[in-house]
């Protein structure tokens, strides 16, 4: 039985107020709150063996090396990949896939080529894509958006031509919160000989991730959205196709031997982080997905699945909210992107904010999705996660009557 008030005890800021009332936490999507364990993982590194990893030979840097491979040993197992030495600690999912821009399709994209994404990407996975093919002289093609909110894959054939070099594509739109269908996709790129990137911010979070069973060749997610630190994200890569990237990043720690003419790599994955790491964050985000195990991803997803159902159903009572995405959950995750007539949404971030309670507002870093498809300016969104409640959905709802009181006539339903 999952006992979302014992999972609420473990996140220390729940129990704040924001402007005179408990804290609801809405915005999930765009990064996740903390559980004492990983706090407390951070303060345990910087307050005992803080010290820079793979190059001392003293206690405290042996320490922190060991930690800090564990930690990837730990984020390997949660994603099943096949060793430890197939991830590449990163940023946050925006370098990584930045990273497979400029090392792989750097090399591999030709004139002529194409890439295929789809219309409901985040920034992070079209606008290196757009880069790349531009420098490339390749094309970039998209998958669309269905009428129901889900990927249209009916295209799908068309768009994968002998040419196609790369598939990309979200697991979860952060807009939406719809499911794509990731290991069709990968299969259906395999076919024609491309490669798979899975943009995995919004999925790996959520539901069990695993890349031997999706066989894709690339998997982008960010630390920061998973009760992970800020500041560390990971790129998973196939071994094949690792083997044969070159770095993208050169300098200190992923070299072998330097002569002052020229350098040879260090092992599989040090060659693809040059420069001193994040050690407390990836040894923070190895804490995060201790915690995520311990709660059990089938777990969370069925808390998210029940929470997002209750959540579509009380928005139902209000008639001038329109929401946007799938209605079977089956394929969506724990994002509402919701308007209000017109009344900008930005607005009801304000009016929410006054009871306590944050929603992301804007076009969520995915702006051709919302303008081209969506046709909005912008969305109002309410994204959920594991310490979420039907306490804090009801108090959304009351904010959202509250704020088309406020408005009044301008918050009638857009005709
Ligand atoms: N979306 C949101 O509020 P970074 O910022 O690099 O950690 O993650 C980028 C990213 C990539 N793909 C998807 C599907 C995402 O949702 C995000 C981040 C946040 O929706 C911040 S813009």
């Amino acid at each position: 039985m999952y006992d979302v008030s014992a999972v609420r005890n473990d996140f220390p800021i729940l129990s704040r107020q924001v402007n005179g009332k408990p804290l609801v936490y809405l915005d999930n999507a765009a990064t996740s709150q903390k559980p004492q364990s990983m706090i407390d993982a951070l303060v345990d590194y910087y307050s005992r063996y803080n010290s820079n990893v793979h190059r001392g030979v003293h206690t405290l840097s042996m320490e922190a090396t060991d930690a800090y491979e564990l930690a990837r040993q730990k984020i390997a197992t949660f994603i099943n990949a096949p060793s430890p030495d197939n991830l590449i600690f990163v940023r946050n999912t925006s370098e990584a896939i930045n990273l497979v821009a400029y090392s792989w399709a750097a090399a591999n994209l030709k004139k002529g080529d194409r890439v295929v994404s789809t219309e409901m990407e985040h920034h992070s996975n079209l606008v290196p894509w757009q880069h790349a093919v531009a420098e490339a002289g390749a094309e970039l093609k998209l998958m669309k958006m269905a009428e129901d909110y889900s990927l249209d894959l009916s295209e799908l054939d068309e768009l994968l031509t002998p040419q196609t070099k790369l598939v990309a594509f979200t697991q979860m739109s952060n807009v939406l919160g719809t499911i794509t269908p990731a290991k069709e996709i990968v299969a259906a790129a395999h076919r024609v000989g491309a490669l798979a990137l899975v943009d995995a911010a919004q999925s790996v979070p959520h539901i069990a991730v695993d890349v031997q069973d999706l066989d894709c060749d690339f998997l982008a997610f960010s630390g920061h959205k998973m009760a992970g630190p800020m500041g560390i994200g990971v790129l998973y890569v196939k071994s094949e196709v690792l083997e044969q990237m070159e770095p993208f990043l050169r300098g200190g720690e992923m070299v072998l031997e330097v002569t002052y003419e020229k350098a040879t790599w260090a092992d599989l994955p040090m060659k693809f982080e040059a420069g001193t790491p994040s050690v407390a964050d990836s040894i923070g985000l190895g804490a995060a997905v201790d915690y995520l195990t311990a709660l059990g991803m089938d777990n969370i997803r069925q808390h998210e699945v029940e929470l997002t159902t209750y959540a579509l159903e009380r928005f139902k009572e209000l008639e001038e909210v329109t929401t946007y995405g799938p209605t079977d959950m089956s394929i969506r995750g724990g994002v509402v992107s919701f308007t209000m007539g017109n009344v900008h949404p930005h607005d009801i971030g304000q009016v929410l904010d006054q009871a306590g309670v944050a929603i992301r507002t804007g076009h969520h870093c995915a702006m051709p999705l919302v303008r081209s498809r969506l046709h909005l300016p912008a969305t109002a969104r309410a994204s959920f996660y594991l310490y979420n409640t039907e306490a804090e959905v009801d108090a959304l709802i009351d904010g959202l009557k509250t704020t088309s009181r406020f408005f009044g006539d301008a918050s009638s339903r857009r005709s």
